[in-house]
């Protein structure tokens, strides 16, 4: 038997999963050179890829590209891995195929050496696209197959030992170098992970990677079973972001083999002052923690992946439902049972969660669901998940439940990306080019046809108010007070010691001026001011069941307006979108109206439970 291999996930899954995604290059890519050093052999660094990549431009004003090439850099000798979702690219809906076939190039000429392609119904006719990328670009294809629900039961679970051994042998035809087991929920219990490991083993000729969650709590007893039945490499986090909803503890998993025919053969020094700096870095994240203390065996009811489960948990509590989490987390799994016992995983979880969450918010019950005479607003991402646009699920979809939800529309039965139509690159580079007003290179086009709104909003933050991911942390989450002081280290060797003496009221063209000392030199600048006079007004909250009164679900900020004040719309109409969470969401109207007051406009910063938008 040889050493088993680990990929640290904690540049990546781990702050996805216990930070809500926000951890910062600062903090993520001055660390690589200590990993180059103390931990060269370390099969990967999973430091890119799934939310990072939207999150890093929307929520932290960074370039994704330029974290991975620090990270590439500091640490050269160590492969480094990212997470694809397919045709899903880094986004959360299906994009053309020239787009996920440029997106993987620039990935692999940016620094990624090991891609792990899922698809979120492990639907393999929806990862070609990306996996022959990877494989054309020379690259490590990881194809996966996701692990859910319970293999050892088959009355409560579709997916069972033969569905998995089929899957990977679907993946090994398909070109994959490596089998990745992702199991994004933490449900793989010990005994499974025995049998399906030794069995892949004797039926497939792929090296075994196992990627796991420790929401149990009970994670390191699968891992220590798949390495008994001869699995390849696993996946742990640093131990002062793993646990719970993160990937297990890599220093116990090392010292726990340690002395084996399996001994991984990593310093356990080196771990430790590695997860030192960690330990320290997480103390500055503190408004991203969730409140989830310990295992949670509930994750084997509702079967939520990692970074979902403290998000909608998070979610609930911002509509309210809080004291009733137990009755979400049952729909949630009756949700998924109604939608045919599916894979969840970004964006499938999504759509699960959704639909969760708009039940247990309307009091409406799977009775009323499945009732073919009662009228239900689905939510968005329900509608499109039946209507095929995230492809097919194994077994394909529950046919009265998709009539009902597509009212009569028709349903995609190819995989999404065989009917959207090639964009034109060169034209999309120069529309974005002259929006931003400079060319814009290879990389930040990929970042566009990924995300065009947030790439070209971050774009215009960057150029108001320069490169702000040289701040330190606590200074870019929470300001400063008069009188702090901060180090910034503008190149190599060059650092600036800047004073912050204060600021005056903000004037009417919403500009602030703000006094400093730079090395010592008193100095002033007039930037715009983010907390604008109009957008800190606090705004009144809709009273709570009166459906004239639509009020925001979660904070966030409004990006589209579908409606005008006097226009008359019906009950399940669009009239706006918040940006939160990681996702758009749509809000209807919930009754037949006409728009009284409109109380929003695109980009205010909402809170939970605000009016939006007043209907009569
Ligand atoms: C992602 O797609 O972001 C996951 O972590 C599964």
């Amino acid at each position: 038997q040889k050493r088993v291999l680990f990929t640290d996930t904690t540049m990546r899954d781990a702050h996805q999963s216990l930070l809500a995604t926000r951890m910062r290059s600062f903090d993520i890519t001055r660390i690589a050179q200590a990993y180059s050093r103390g931990l060269p052999n370390l099969f990967s660094l999973e430091c890119w890829g799934g939310a990072t990549f939207d999150v890093s431009m929307r929520f932290l004003n960074e370039d994704p590209w330029e974290r991975l090439r620090q990270v590439r850099e500091g640490a050269p000798n160590i492969l480094t891995q990212m997470l694809l979702r397919g045709s899903n690219g880094v986004g959360y809906t299906n994009y053309p195929d020239n787009v996920v076939k440029f997106f993987v190039k620039q990935a692999a000429a940016g620094g990624v050496d090991v891609f792990r392609v899922f698809d979120c119904l492990n639907w393999v006719e929806n990862m070609r696209v990306s996996m022959d990328a990877v494989i054309e670009a020379n690259k490590v294809c990881e194809g996966v197959v996701c692990y859910t629900g319970d293999m050892l039961d088959p009355d409560r679970s579709k997916y069972d030992l033969k569905y998995y051994v089929a899957l990977a042998k679907e993946l090994e035809a398909a070109g994959a170098h490596v089998l990745g087991l992702k199991d994004m929920a933490g449900l793989m219990k010990p005994a499974a992970a025995r049998k399906l490991i030794a069995t892949l083993k004797e039926e497939i000729g792929l090296p075994i990677h196992l990627h796991t969650h420790d929401t149990s709590g009970a994670a390191a007893a699968t891992v220590l079973a798949a390495v008994d039945a001869g699995v390849d490499a696993v996946d742990a986090a640093m131990d002062a972001l793993s646990g719970t909803t993160s990937q297990p503890t890599l220093g116990s998993l090392v010292a726990a083999m340690a002395d084996t025919d399996r001994d991984p053969g990593l310093d356990a020094k080196a771990i430790r002052q590695i997860s030192f700096y960690w330990e320290a870095v997480r103390t500055q994240y503190r408004a991203f923690e969730s409140d989830l203390k310990g295992g949670a065996s509930e994750v084997y009811l509702h079967e939520m992946p990692g970074g979902q489960f403290t998000n909608l948990k998070e979610q609930a509590r911002s509509l309210g439902l809080e004291t009733r989490w137990h009755e979400v987390a049952q729909t949630y799994a009756d949700v998924n049972q109604m939608f045919g016992d599916i894979v969840k995983v970004t964006p499938s979880s999504k759509v699960v969660g959704d639909m969760a969450l708009a039940m247990v918010s309307a009091g409406i019950t799977r009775t009323d669901v499945e009732n073919p005479d009662k009228d239900i607003a689905f939510p968005d991402s329900v509608v499109g998940f039946f209507a095929g646009d995230l492809g097919q699920p194994p077994g394909g979809f529950p046919e009265k439940l998709q009539e009902k939800v597509l009212k009569g529309k028709k349903a995609l039965t190819e995989r999404p990306g065989s009917y959207l139509k090639d964009v034109d690159l060169e034209a999309e580079r120069a529309k974005i080019s002259e929006e931003v007003g400079h060319p814009v290179d290879d990389y930040r086009l990929a970042s566009y046809l990924m995300y065009p709104k947030v790439y070209s909003d971050f774009e215009k933050t960057q150029e108001m108010y320069g490169p702000t991911e040289v701040l330190p942390t606590p200074a870019y989450f929470y300001g400063l007070q008069e009188g702090d002081e901060l180090l910034v280290d503008i190149e190599k060797g060059k650092t600036l010691v800047v004073t912050y003496q204060g600021r005056a009221p903000t004037n009417e063209k919403g500009e602030v001026r703000c006094f400093f000392d730079l090395n010592g030199q008193p100095r002033t600048i007039t930037v715009p001011d983010r907390l604008k006079a109009g957008d800190v007004v606090v705004r009144a909250k809709a009273v709570a069941g009166d459906p004239k009164q639509v009020g925001a679900p979660m904070p966030g900020v409004i990006s589209t307006l579908a409606v005008k004040q006097g226009q008359s719309v019906k009950s399940g109409d669009v009239l706006c979108s918040i940006e939160a969470m990681k996702m758009e969401t749509a809000i209807h109207a919930e009754t037949d109206g006409t728009v009284a007051e409109l109380l929003i406009k695109p980009g205010d910063q909402i809170d939970a439970k605000d009016l939006l938008v007043r209907l009569e």
